[in-house]
């Protein structure tokens, strides 16, 4: 082995939404982790407050998923599905369908958030056509939505960073008004009072495309990547109703809050509201292998089986869609959550959740603070002219006192595992307000 390869150089590896540069001059590394805790590779101990990147939902290394995974790898490493089969991909989609909100009773799968997302935006296109309305070929999406980094999901999605690098994107698509609004909701617990008429917004793109040209509209239940946006009370029911009303399909983009984040299920069943497409990913293998779904309502499905029957009714997969290992760890991970009662656990510690979130009312350059579920988060004011940066640094100093925290502008967003205990999140927040305190 040549010493080149030898070295643990940190050059070669170009990663994901980083400021490389930075990053390789102070690195961050982590090298184990078990239930609530990682171990980094100065041996300390760190406390997850983000479920890794918001998948981790049971905690990690839970053994049940970690043998399942092992055995199945052993077992049978790989076989595709397109025209063949292995029985625990139609194992995997009954008993996610199961735990689906009602109507949803088919599942497709991915290998990721982005490509759920790609997956439901052309599932609609292909819904409207089979129906002959071939002329509902607009997909609408939201101001600071996030979907993914591939091209449909970035083109719905709306973040500025994420798409004026590449072009202009999938044409026909248009944008409805996103609800942040401090001016009216800042240091709300729970939902926001104000903002509901921000669905109207769809009515606006409704009267300038008009509805027979509009396919499908995507949100996220809470937009969380942008910082944690939580919909206005009766927001999420009104735009159901505008869709509903012209033939769109209402698109849940749910990676983040399906599997139990809010304290039910799946976010449509938090908020009360049946979409027709429900977009999974992260916490449907706990985060240990990459994998998504997309759940449809039969309608949607159906309309795809009116053909003859020889014919492939979904010209769209992937070579891993389903795979055998995935299945494996997904099926594990939906009975640790079941034996477990995580798809409703944080339910039962939201109310202390969200005292500790607002015990920081008051530390410095705090704006907002915002929690659902067991989601939090805290908004600063920027630093003049340096936008994102005071953020990053108490990011920096949390993990540098043993707390994991996601920042993204200047929000730090709180999402730990479903399985953190009380005390632990007295811990956190503990460790939070003293990295604010001692911030200038
Ligand atoms: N949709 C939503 C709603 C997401 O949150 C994706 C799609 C894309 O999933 P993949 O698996 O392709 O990454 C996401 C991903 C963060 C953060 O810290 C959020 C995501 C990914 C990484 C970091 O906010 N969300």
């Amino acid at each position: 082995m040549s010493a080149k390869l030898a070295t643990n150089d940190l050059e070669a590896f170009w990663m994901p939404f980083t400021a490389n540069r930075q990053y390789k001059k102070s690195p961050r590394l982590l090298v184990s982790a078990e239930r609530t805790h990682y171990t980094a590779n100065d041996g300390r101990r760190v406390l997850d407050g983000t479920s890794g990147l918001w998948c981790v939902n049971a905690g990690h290394c839970r053994p049940k998923i970690v043998e399942a995974v092992r055995q199945q790898v052993g077992e049978l490493d790989f076989a595709g599905n397109f025209q063949m089969g292995h029985p625990l991909a139609f194992e995997c989609a009954s008993k996610l369908v199961n735990i689906a909100p009602q109507g949803f009773d088919h599942v497709f799968f991915t290998n990721s958030g982005s490509e759920s997302v790609e997956t439901a935006l052309k599932i609609a296109l292909a819904y409207h056509r089979a129906k002959g309305n071939a002329s509902k070929v607009r997909l609408i999406g939201r101001e600071r939505g996030y979907h993914g980094v591939n091209f449909g999901g970035t083109s719905v999605g709306g973040i500025a960073n994420n798409r004026k690098w590449f072009g202009t994107m999938l044409s026909g698509v248009d944008h409805i008004r996103h609800t942040h609004d401090l001016a009216r909701n800042a240091f709300t617990r729970g939902e926001p009072e104000h903002g509901a008429e921000l669905a109207d917004d769809l009515e606006r793109l409704v009267a300038l495309h008009d509805a027979s040209t509009i396919a499908a509209v995507i949100v996220e239940p809470v937009a969380c990547s942008t910082g944690v946006l939580i919909p206005p009370k009766g927001y999420l029911k009104r735009l159901a109703a505008i869709c509903a009303k012209h033939d769109i399909l209402l698109i849940f983009d749910e990676v983040i809050t399906a599997f139990g984040r809010l304290g039910t299920p799946f976010g449509a069943d938090y908020f009360g509201v049946s979409p027709e497409i429900i977009t999974t990913a992260k916490g449907i293998t706990n985060g240990t292998i990459p994998m998504g779904a997309v759940f449809v309502k039969t309608k949607v499905h159906d309309a795809f089986m009116q053909g003859p029957e020889e014919v492939i009714d979904l010209f769209h997969g992937y070579t891993y869609s389903g795979h055998p290992v995935a299945c494996a760890a997904a099926i594990a991970t939906l009975e640790t959550y079941i034996e477990e009662g995580l798809l409703t656990r944080a339910a039962e510690l939201a109310p202390y959740w969200e005292d500790a979130v607002h015990s920081l009312k008051g530390l410095p350059h705090i704006i907002d603070l915002r929690n659902i579920g067991l989601i939090g988060a805290i908004e600063f004011d920027p630093i003049p002219g340096e936008p994102g940066k005071r953020a990053h640094a108490h990011f920096v100093e949390a993990f540098n006192r043993g707390l994991l925290v996601r920042a993204t502008g200047d929000i730090i967003a709180l999402s730990p595992p479903l399985i953190i205990e009380k005390r632990e999140i007295d811990q956190l927040f503990d460790i939070l307000s003293g990295v604010l305190k001692a911030a200038n």
